[in-house]
């Protein structure tokens, strides 16, 4: 009887939990009852985790931040010269802001920064950061899901769009979810262009080394989403049950991180249960690495061109300048004259 009394607590109780955390609690166990086991790589920026990725990006073995940077200080005039003057500069993600003044400081006449992050409090401060660097610029903040759609000021200094999106952070989706991503992204640039950071197939040892790093950063950093699931969630996960590793996945082309369940065990999330066998993984992260083919199919399959690549002299990861391939944008698109065809013209 306490029993069936204690059961019933338990509903009861999930029907008061927030709807933001009944969602948020649905699309993880939604994760965890796919076979691999997934959860998002969302789940890394806690606190720790921000300062852990922060360390992952100074190790020897994580080039991709060290040589992102050395292409944009190399041809900065060259890129700020190819996008062109009065932009409007959006960044969905917009964590790290070096990269961002650097862009800021070589463009012509900056007209407007839109960063759009999740992170709200992190984003006014460098929005007013930025403020006060750049005079002229306005600076828009919007807090939200960058895979949302979200709206940005109908005034003239958001017209002329670029969208900024660095870092490989478009490694993390798979295809479909990519291309998803690249074609909302073409929508927010109404016509205009992206600068993005892809990060390039190579020696597989060099990109394994840079997913499982001598000195354990990063198979901290995965161990330590499931603390922030359990504070988020209140699961019971035992970080210490589990062990990081990192596998290259050729027919997919792409770096998969996973935590490794060293025994049998049950896990609690939620009112719910769920079971790991020994040396079950579950997969924390993607990150895809492209040939230049791979990627222009790519985002042609989203509607955008490749303009330009710049690489560096190993051609370890790019930068590419993508154009609004005007053909595929729908007549809801503006910043780019579009017939709508009429009726007559498919009669
Ligand atoms: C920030 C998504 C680009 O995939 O390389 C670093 C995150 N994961 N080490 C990446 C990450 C493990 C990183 N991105």
């Amino acid at each position: 009887m306490a029993a069936v009394e204690r059961a019933l607590g338990r509903l009861a109780d999930a029907g008061r939990r927030h709807p933001d955390e009944q969602a948020l609690l649905a699309s993880v166990l939604e994760g965890l009852r796919r076979r691999p086991k997934r959860i998002s790589p969302v789940w890394f920026y806690d606190e720790r985790g921000s300062c852990l990725f922060d360390e992952i990006c100074e190790l020897p073995e994580y080039y991709l931040t060290r040589v992102e940077l050395s292409i944009l200080r190399g041809r900065l005039s060259e890129i700020a010269a190819s996008v062109g003057p009065d932009l409007c500069v959006i960044e969905p993600g917009s964590g790290t802001s070096t990269k961002t003044h650097m862009l800021l400081n070589a463009l012509e006449r900056p007209a407007a920064y839109v960063p759009v992050d999740v992170a709200c409090e992190h984003l006014e401060a460098a929005a007013e950061r930025l403020r006060r660097e750049h005079d002229r610029l306005k600076v828009h903040a919007i807090c939200a899901d960058f895979t949302a759609p979200f709206s940005i000021p109908e005034g003239a200094p958001f017209r002329n769009r670029l969208v900024y999106f660095p870092g490989s952070t478009i490694g993390n989706f798979d295809r479909a979810e990519a291309v998803r991503l690249l074609s909302h992204l073409r929508r927010v640039a109404r016509g205009g262009s992206m600068l993005i950071g892809v990060d390039m197939v190579k020696d597989r040892r060099v990109m394994v080394a840079a997913y499982d790093d001598a000195a354990g950063v990063t198979a901290a950093f995965n161990l330590n989403a499931l603390d922030h699931l359990n504070r988020r969630l209140g699961s019971d996960f035992d970080p210490a049950g589990f062990h990081h590793r990192a596998v290259w996945n050729a027919v997919a082309s792409r770096i998969e991180m996973h935590l490794v369940s060293r025994q049998r065990q049950l896990v609690r999330i939620g009112d719910d249960f769920v079971c790991f066998a020994a040396g079950e993984a579950l997969v924390s992260e993607y990150s895809h690495k492209y040939t230049p083919e791979m990627f222009a199919a790519m985002a042609g399959a989203a509607g955008w061109h490749v303009g330009q690549v710049w690489t560096d002299p190993r051609e370890w990861f790019s930068v590419q300048r993508l154009v609004a391939d005007c053909s595929s944008i729908s007549a809801g698109d503006r910043g780019c004259r579009v017939h709508a065809p009429r009726p007559t013209d498919t009669a």
